[in-house]
Order: C-alpha cells, then structure tokens, then sequence
C-alpha cells in the first residue's frame, strides 16, 4: 500500500506569505520566523512575496488574489487576532479562517494558517518566538510539507 508523507524541502518552491499589519509587534514576529524557516529549507528569497494586508480579515482576498496568478505553489497566511473584550474578535478570526480554508479548497493549492486567536497579547507574544515557540515558522514547514506531499502524487501520477 503507497504511503505519502511531505517533507519541508523549499528548493525551487514559489510561496507567498500574507501577512496582517494589525498587531504589528506580534505579526513581525511571525513574518520573521515564517522567512527563516522558508529560507532555511530552501526556498530561494527571490522565491518569496510578502504581501501586506491591513489586518486578518483582509488576509482571504489577498490569499486568493496572488494564488490566482499562477505564481505560487503555497502561500502563508499571518495574523494576530486578539479577544481583548470585543465581540469583533469572533466575526474576524472566524471569518479569516473559515475563508482561508475556503479558499485552499477552492483552488486546490495549500494555504498555512499562522493566523494566532488568543485572549491576551501575553498569549500572542508566547507564540510569536516565545515560550510556545513562533507559529509563523510552524505555518511556513505546513506549507512546504503540503506543496511536497502533492509534487510526490503527481509526480507518481506521471510516472
Ligand atoms: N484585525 C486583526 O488582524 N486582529 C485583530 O485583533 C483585529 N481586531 O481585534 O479588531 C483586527 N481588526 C481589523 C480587521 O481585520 C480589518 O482590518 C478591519 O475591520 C478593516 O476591514
């Protein structure tokens, strides 16, 4: 019985990283671990666009306007949305990720989501390079490991 697993090997893969402003402190954080493990599995940097978008509820259009171009294999997708106590935590964070996911299906191409849904801003920080380690690196191996599972079933289809 064939058995495929991906690996996070970025050589010669193209990936877009969308990437939210609001929350900056915390957004920069993830875009720097998302472009270190990128780079460091491969993926040349001219082989990554970083797309700025205004905050998470922005990032869905973008994800699907750029993997539309036919530019991509993956695309990264990162934010910060934080409960605070606002009820506009849940329209955001679930619309992003109900649309996100949306559009991965839509067009058969693998979107990683590094979007952070947390309560508090300590809770963000401890993802963004702190104790629970950075989720925008976390994101970027998912979108390798998902553009390299599916290069191997083709790549079997064809051969
Ligand atoms: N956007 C975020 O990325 N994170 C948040 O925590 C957030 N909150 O809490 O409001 C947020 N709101 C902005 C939203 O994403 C849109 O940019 C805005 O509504 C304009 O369309």
């Amino acid at each position: 019985m064939p058995e495929y697993t991906g690996s996070p090997a970025g050589t010669g893969h193209r990936v877009a990283v969308v990437v939210a402003r609001f929350n900056e402190t915390i957004t920069h954080k993830l875009l720097e671990g998302a472009l270190d493990a990128l780079t460091r599995h491969g993926v040349a940097f001219d082989d990554i666009d970083t797309l700025w978008v205004p905050g998470a509820w922005e990032i869905p259009f973008a994800a699907r306007r750029a993997l539309t171009s036919d530019r991509y294999d993956a695309l990264v997708a990162l934010g910060a949305v934080i409960r605070g106590d606002t009820p506009h935590f849940d329209f955001v964070a679930g619309e992003c990720a109900r649309a996100l996911s949306q559009a991965s299906a839509d067009l058969d191409l693998p979107i990683a989501f590094g979007v952070l849904t947390c309560d508090t801003m300590e809770q963000a920080e401890a993802r963004a390079g702190g104790a629970h380690g950075n989720k925008g690196w976390d994101a970027a191996l998912a979108a390798l490991e998902m553009a390299d599972l599916f290069g191997r079933l083709d790549a079997a289809d064809e051969g």
